[in-house]
């Protein structure tokens, strides 16, 4: 398998409007990023990845771009960029833009132009249709919106500020590859690239099932019919020109579809952030329709992208991100046994085949939040479909349990700096509430405790880069239909490892788990204290085979 710095390194995302607040306003800005690099850098990760901070009116905070060359005003200036990027360069750290190109903001000049009239020249840089059909948006309702200006609908899968490009359209094509130059030429590391399945459609429209959300994104909205040959020509026009990495976020991806997208050979993507897991909680309705998420399916999900790896592509392995609940409240236990699972969890995400990405304050342990009131939430998804909800004779208390389990504003919390009034992030009431239990959850208290989890974080980063059987050797989950513990073997031609993850606060008997016939050396356990034959709860172990030549 080809060896490459893109496969060995870490991404550590960044939402900056929740990252550090620079200049009082309230909300997380570029300079406050730049304050915070060697606290990434001592944290040991390798890319970061900047959710947009390109100009924007923030209706999807800044997934709606009105201007792709230049930075939102929230954020700062180009000069601040500029000391952002050198900054991080300086410290060996490089940097992933966030390129949304399926759709701009409603306020772009090109849809401002584009709504005119039926002749202006920007008409086809959307998807502009007499009568719509019956398609959802991912942000509740249609996604059509009807114009009055020339009397008709524009398409917009998310929402209707964030109308879809037209890539049918060969100016909007060289539109796009020449502001990926613009920033390319700067010297970014490469593109996270927002749903970037999504960007081709058919464009007959077909009416779909719009019974099953997830259902509608397979057949109608991922996948289209030019998706390769407009990756392919980005590929040729632009990426093939410049030493990065480009990273795709794949809803209504399939695993079977992956290595179209992401195949060594293939001229695409290097690699992609798949939605096996993420999807798992929401039901046909979408977002919040919550149904239990099933372990052995979790489980199955790995084994099932891993393949993609062993047929020659590349896969991201993450937990959260900005669109879904903190890792440590919808996978481990964000109680009583926060600070183990929160281990246990950094340990699967550090010890799987693909390039991890750890996101920002999930180094720390922190948790999903409750708000208790609809008005404390800030984000479009939450506030579009709580309408809905409402409209339909909904109560507010049962559409916030829902909030609380699969709601995006609970990783979108200031990150907690400290145990000072606003945890730090800002000297004045931040855009969004802090999570009330920063007292207890902040970096500053984490960098104290030698047993805290950026500490495991960091230890755990150290140990794989020291490993790299962990980022390229095989995978075999040993327990598959096991519902308590996640345990699997990594080799390669050189070294064997054991990781064994119980995901239960039962006790686990250890020896019946252990491959027989090695000497497993204990490497790495997230309790101090611990029983040698028996895992407590939360518990993970990372062994290492002490081959017949390391026994003698
Ligand atoms: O998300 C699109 C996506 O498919 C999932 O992350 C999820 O379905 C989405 O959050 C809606 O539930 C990307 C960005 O990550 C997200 O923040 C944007 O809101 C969206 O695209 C539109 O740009
Ligand atoms: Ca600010």
């Amino acid at each position: 398998m080809k060896k490459i710095w893109w496969k060995e390194s870490v991404i550590y995302q960044i939402y900056p409007r929740s990252f550090n607040d620079s200049n009082k306003d309230g909300i997380g800005d570029l300079k406050g990023i730049i304050d915070k690099l060697d606290y990434l850098k001592e944290l040991g990760v390798d890319i970061l990845w900047l959710s947009p901070v390109f100009q924007s009116p923030n209706d999807d905070n800044g997934y709606d771009i009105s201007d792709y060359c230049a930075i939102m005003d929230e954020f700062g200036t180009m000069e601040n960029f500029d000391n952002l990027l050198s900054g991080a360069h300086q410290r060996g750290l490089k940097i992933l833009m966030d390129l949304v190109v399926n759709h701009s903001s409603d306020e772009h000049y090109w849809f401002q132009e584009s709504r005119k009239s039926k002749d202006n020249p920007y008409r086809n840089y959307y998807h502009w249709r007499p009568e719509k059909n019956n398609w959802k948006s991912f942000f509740a309702g249609d996604a059509w919106e009807y114009d009055p200006l020339t009397e008709e609908y524009y398409l917009h899968l998310f929402s209707r500020k964030q109308p879809d490009l037209n890539w049918e359209n060969p100016e909007v094509r060289k539109e796009i590859f020449n502001l990926m130059r613009f920033w390319l030429d700067k010297g970014v590391d490469g593109f996270r690239m927002d749903v970037i399945p999504l960007i081709s459609k058919y464009t007959d429209f077909p009416d779909g099932d719009t019974s099953d959300f997830n259902k509608l994104i397979k057949e109608r909205y991922a996948n289209g019919p030019r998706v390769h040959e407009y990756l392919q020509e980005m590929h040729r026009e632009v990426l093939q020109h410049y030493d990065i990495m480009t990273v795709g976020e794949g809803p209504g991806i399939t695993a079977e579809l992956a290595n179209l997208y992401v195949g060594q050979d293939r001229g695409e993507l290097n690699m992609i952030f798949h939605f096996g897991h993420m999807f798992m909680s929401q039901g046909e309705g979408g977002r919040f329709d919550i149904v239990e998420q099933d372990f052995l399916e979790f489980k199955r999900v790995f084994t099932e992208w891993d393949q993609v790896i062993q047929d020659g592509g590349w896969i991201n392995i993450f937990l959260d991100n900005h669109d879904f609940p903190r890792l440590v409240s919808r996978w481990g236990d964000d109680g009583l046994y926060r600070k183990p699972s929160a281990k246990l969890l950094a340990t699967l995400l550090l010890t799987m085949r693909g390039t991890p990405c750890i996101y920002q304050g999930t180094e720390i342990g922190m948790t999903n939040v409750q708000f208790p009131s609809i008005n404390d939430y800030r984000d479009v998804e939450i506030m579009n479909f709580f309408k809905e909800h409402m409209a339909k004779g909904g109560t507010e208390a049962a559409f916030l349990q829902a909030v609380y389990v699969n709601g995006r504003d609970n990783v979108r919390t200031p990150v907690q700096w400290d145990n000072s009034k606003h945890a730090g992030f800002s000297e004045v009431e931040p855009w969004i509430k802090v999570n009330p239990n920063y007292p207890e959850i902040n970096v500053a208290d984490a960098l104290q405790d030698r047993d805290s989890i950026f500490h495991f974080y960091k230890n755990m980063l150290k140990y794989r880069k020291e490993n790299l059987c962990l980022v390229y050797g095989d995978f075999a989950d040993t327990t598959p239909e096991n519902r308590q513990v996640f345990s699997y073997l990594r080799w390669d031609e050189k070294d064997r490892f054991f990781i064994i993850l119980n995901f239960s606060e039962e006790e686990i008997p250890l020896q019946q788990y252990l491959p027989e016939g090695e000497f497993w050396k204990l490497e790495i356990c997230n309790y101090k204290n611990r029983q040698e034959v028996k895992l407590q709860a939360w518990e993970a172990r990372v062994y290492k085979s002490l081959q017949q030549t390391q026994i003698r």
